[in-house]
């Protein structure tokens, strides 16, 4: 870094000598010119004035005169002498001063004397710089009488610019001081320090540091460097932490599925085939902004629970390209490897006019399908437009997905969810040796209320051309069995869970969504919550000694407002929580263009709003209301800082923020309150379950959960740990998978749904 700094210093020194002799010397040549212009002007100005004079006295003789003129103008500024000569260039009258000038001047003499015009030279007499004008004198006729020799001393223009080039010096010698020690300074300051940061960063990376972020304030030009580094290391140690965890649960002969151990298996089940995932939701939306092109995650259980399946086998995700700039971002296929900082999977975007995206997504998704399958007591409305666009949208993904497959003798498909209810048969007719099964992630309803779709036919029978129709929970499975059976003929085997319809068997299997845990699990004995806690009062200004956290998209199926009102009881049947107690809500805006959730949005703002103002005392109110979508690790904040989480859900099909929230406790602490009207509820039998309609009783049970002993937390949280423990996220996708991939299928020959593996523990 020396020979760096000192290098640099050498370079500017070399760099700065040049420009300032150039400029230095431009500097005195514009000076001598001046100098001199002005000197010539006042010579011709002179000499022209003394001309007139001398020439009368020169043609009558007057020697007298004529030296008293030489004497009495001959020494003025720098006028050195006056001499007059005759025609011959004999002297007439000479000024003393320079009177042993008039030899070696001779030649400047005779040559005005023969033109008979003005001359004028600078040079040296007798070591002396000078500038001399030899003006020829007239008679009447303008012959030539005489002349007049002006001798000037330009010692001063030289004395100028030796001047100039002495502040020159002076002005180099300062700028070169300042800029090696501006040098040294930016080289320590900008260079030195970065990089020492740096590797101080990546030291406590490479020895296990959980930071794994780079500090981008402080590793300022390095930053993009850091930016490539940290997911390279943040890979390292997963790959470290896998192994270490494969290895441990391999001494305890644990049965605990990790992304490895997927991976192997997937690649195992897969055979040699491909995986496509379809979904509506893209995993990465690219959006044009001020900074330029930004990626984001969206808000969704979704992306959170099939990533890693396709990180593991190296798949193809379809979805809908809705950010505003996906085109931008995608290659002539319309694909872009993701994830963008490590690349493990191909994205295919499909397309959507603002037409179908309305009818198809908006629309007959999620103003009739959604409000249809979750009993929330939202009317569904359904519009025949709105699904000719639903039929339009899935045969597009149908085309994009045959595209993507193409020869591909053993493609496996999962579809997602309740945007897509036709695309299996569309798929098996055009594919019949895909393998194909679809999940649908929201409830299904009873028969009685799925009867009121008035193309329930066209849905059921779409679904039926998968190979598997899951779903999160048993009741949702024989929900759909019922509807079957009610809307078609077709044979439904109630022993084997499965339909046949038109020669094709579908196995309908309960495989419950899940979240990614931690495996290195002795409980984590610090005060970490404690410092959450702090940091997020901080963050947020706000003061309260009891926090409680909700996570949801804006939804009216997820009980917000109920959950308010809960609040609101608590308060006034507890009143030691008044001033105490605050719950922060976490409200990811969505589906906003649909005027029930822009009603909804209101009716949340005003009823917190409400809450706030009868119970508020100073910094403290009961609901936080935060309407913005958080980073990921913000939420992972607000989980291990919550006393308690709310999920209280009208209806849900699984609900993945119950879970996340038991997998961020490491520390064992923290008490789940969950709504019985979710899929998790049937799993998650350690939380203090609850009927958000009852409100005065979820209040009660907001202080059941405050109130808790100490070992009956960490008994529950224990328990609850342990269940998501062994079905994580990679259980899920594996039983997915093996189901799927277990089933015997040739096109005309009747699967054996027998061969499907009890999935549900
Ligand atoms: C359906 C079913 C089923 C929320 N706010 C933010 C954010 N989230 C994440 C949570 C969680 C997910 O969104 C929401 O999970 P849910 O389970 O409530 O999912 P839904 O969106 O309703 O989805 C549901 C699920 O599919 C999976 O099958 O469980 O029953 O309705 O992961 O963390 N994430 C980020 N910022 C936020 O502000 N980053």
């Amino acid at each position: 870094m020396k020979s760096l700094g000192f290098r640099l210093i050498v370079a500017l020194i070399v760099g700065i000598t040049v420009v300032s002799t150039l400029s230095s010397w431009y500097g005195v040549q514009r000076e001598k010119d001046e100098l001199r212009l002005d000197l010539e002007h006042k010579a011709e100005t002179f000499s022209e004035g003394l001309t007139g004079n001398a020439e009368p006295l020169l043609l009558n003789g007057d020697r007298d005169s004529m030296t008293r003129l030489v004497e009495q103008f001959g020494n003025r500024g720098q006028l050195l002498g006056l001499a007059i000569v005759d025609p011959n260039g004999a002297p007439v009258a000479v000024t003393r001063s320079i009177a042993s000038y008039l030899r070696p001047a001779g030649a400047q003499l005779q040559a005005a004397l023969h033109a008979n015009k003005t001359i004028s030279a600078y040079t040296r007499i007798r070591f002396r710089r000078v500038y001399l004008v030899v003006a020829p004198l007239h008679r009447a006729d303008k012959s030539v009488a005489g002349a007049m020799m002006l001798v000037y001393d330009t010692g001063f223009i030289r004395a100028a610019t030796l001047r100039v080039w002495g502040l020159a010096l002076i002005h180099f010698g300062f700028q070169v001081l300042i800029i090696a020690g501006i040098t040294v300074l930016i080289v320590r300051w900008s260079l030195m320090r970065p990089i020492a940061r740096a590797a101080r960063w990546m030291h406590a990376l490479r020895l296990g540091g959980d930071e794994t972020a780079p500090p981008m304030r402080d590793l300022d030009f390095l930053a993009p460097l850091a930016n490539e580094v940290a997911p390279l290391i943040a890979s390292v140690h997963e790959a470290r932490a896998a192994a270490a965890a494969e290895a441990r649960l391999r001494n305890a002969k644990e049965q605990i599925w990790t992304a490895q151990r997927l991976a192997d298996n997937v690649k195992t089940k897969l055979a040699g085939s491909h995986l496509y995932v379809v979904s509506n939701r893209e995993p990465y939306i690219h959006s044009r902004g001020p900074q330029g092109i930004t990626v984001s995650v969206p808000a969704s259980g979704l992306v959170t629970a099939i990533e890693p399946i396709l990180c593991a086998c190296n798949g193809t995700w379809v979805a809908h390209g809705s950010g505003s700039a996906d085109r931008l971002t995608v290659d002539a296929h319309d694909r872009l490897p993701v994830p963008p900082q490590e690349p493990r999977y191909t994205l295919r975007r499909v397309w959507l006019t603002g037409e179908e995206e309305q009818g198809y997504y908006y629309g007959f998704a999620n103003e009739g399908l959604w409000p249809l399958c979750h009993i929330a007591h939202t009317r569904p409305t359904f519009r025949a437009a709105d699904w000719e666009q639903y039929m339009r949208v899935n045969e597009k993904f149908a085309d994009a997905l045959v595209e993507e497959i193409g020869d591909d003798a053993h493609p496996v498909v999962l579809i997602q969810d309740y945007h897509f209810a036709l695309l299996p048969r569309l798929l098996k007719e055009r594919l019949p040796h895909a393998r194909v099964a679809i999940f649908w992630h929201i409830p299904w309803p009873n028969p009685e209320s799925f009867d009121i779709c008035p193309w329930q036919r066209e849905l059921v029978e779409g679904l039926l051309g998968a190979d598997l129709i899951g779903f999160h929970v048993q009741a949702h499975c024989n929900n759909f069995l019922d509807t079957v059976d009610r809307a078609l003929e077709a044979r439904v085997d109630w022993e084997r869970f499965s339909v046949k319809r038109n020669d094709h068997w579908s196995a309908v299997r309960p495989i419950p969504i899940s979240v990614d845990i931690p495996l290195d699990d002795h409980a984590v004995e610090d005060n970490r919550s404690e410092d959450y806690r702090r940091l997020l009062k901080q963050e947020w200004n706000f003061e309260a000694s009891w926090l409680a956290v909700g996570v949801d998209r804006m939804d009216y199926t997820k009980g917000i407002l109920e959950r308010f009102l809960a609040v609101e009881s608590l308060l006034d049947n507890h009143a030691q929580y008044v001033g105490e107690f605050t719950l922060i809500q976490i409200g990811a805006p969505t589906r906003s263009t649909i005027p029930r959730y822009a009603e909804l949005q209101m009716e949340l703002e005003r009823e917190a709003e409400r809450i706030n103002v009868r119970f508020r005392r100073g910094n403290w109110r009961p609901i936080l209301l935060v309407q913005e979508q958080q980073e990921h690790s913000q939420l992972l904040r607000f989980y291990r800082a919550a006393h308690v989480c709310l999920v209280t859900s009208l209806h849900d099909g699984m609900n993945l923020v119950a879970k996340e929230f038991v997998a961020a406790r490491r520390d064992e602490r923290g008490v789940l309150l969950l709504s019985r009207f979710t899929g998790a509820a049937r799993e998650l039998r350690d939380a203090i379950l609850v009927n958000p309609y009852d409100t005065y009783s979820t209040g009660e049970a907001i202080a059941q959960a405050l109130g808790m002993e100490s070992a009956e937390m960490t008994d529950r949280m224990r328990r609850m740990r342990h269940w998501i423990k062994e079905h994580n996220i990679y259980w899920w996708a594996s039983s997915l998978l093996s189901a799927l991939c277990d089933l015997r299928i040739e096109p005309g020959v009747e699967a054996k749904p027998s061969q499907i593996e009890k999935l549900v523990p």
